[in-house]
């Protein structure tokens, strides 16, 4: 074994520090199963279990506390998704940045969720624009527009990135914690105050 940490450590060890409850929501076939594999590669089973009208729970990593919805088209809400919503601390989106259909479902959930007041209002978004290896994929700024992120009262971030090529992931992770430690710094009621920033 190497001294020098592989990017695959860097990112799952980025990822291990967004230490809060993270609601994901991704539309279905967007890469949510691939991308989830890069950031919890010991996970073998994980993928197969977002299936059907469910939401799947897990805490990967100490503090990383994660509840997964795959939304298809005209599928009903998970039970207890209010619940889960209530809860979060961090939302994390993943789309298709090849497809615009699978965009503007997206926007259409953020509108839902953010009109029925069930959501901090102050929730950092962190988008993944999955599948820019793509020659149809969208740049970050065209998938802020077509999600009309800018009208959403909320702290966002779109990260373009391939689960195939693995390029943009790190970012995304990196970018995922920072805005979790931001938002604690002006959320003094946040109950998972991180003493130890540096770790
Ligand atoms: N080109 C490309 N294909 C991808 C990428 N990520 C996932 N896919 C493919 O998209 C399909 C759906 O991926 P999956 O992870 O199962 O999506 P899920 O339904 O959201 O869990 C599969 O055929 C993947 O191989 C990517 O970054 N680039
Ligand atoms: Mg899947």
């Amino acid at each position: 074994m190497g001294q020098k940490t592989s990017k695959q450590d860097d990112l799952v060890h980025a990822f291990k520090q967004a230490k809060a409850n993270i609601v994901i929501i991704g539309v279905k076939k967007s890469g949510m199963t691939s991308i989830l594999q890069k950031l919890i590669p010991n996970n073998p089973n994980f993928g197969g279990s977002m299936m059907g009208n469910a939401a799947t729970t897990m805490t990967p990593y100490k503090g990383v506390n994660l509840t997964m919805w795959g939304i298809g088209f005209g599928l009903k809400r998970p039970p207890l998704w209010n619940y889960h919503l209530k809860k979060a601390e961090e939302l994390l989106l993943i789309v298709d940045s090849g497809n615009r259909r699978t965009l503007v479902a997206m926007k259409e959930e953020l509108d839902e969720i953010f009109e029925s007041n069930l959501i901090h209002s102050k929730i950092p978004v962190v988008v993944f624009a999955n599948k820019s290896d793509l020659e149809c994929a969208k740049s970050s700024e065209e998938i802020a527009e077509t999600m009309t992120l800018k009208d959403f009262p909320v702290r966002w971030h779109v990260q373009c990135c391939s689960a195939l090529t693995g390029e943009g992931l790190l970012e995304g992770a990196l970018k995922l914690s920072e805005l979790i430690s931001e938002k604690k710094l002006i959320s003094p009621a946040s109950k998972n105050i991180e003493k130890d920033t540096n770790g």
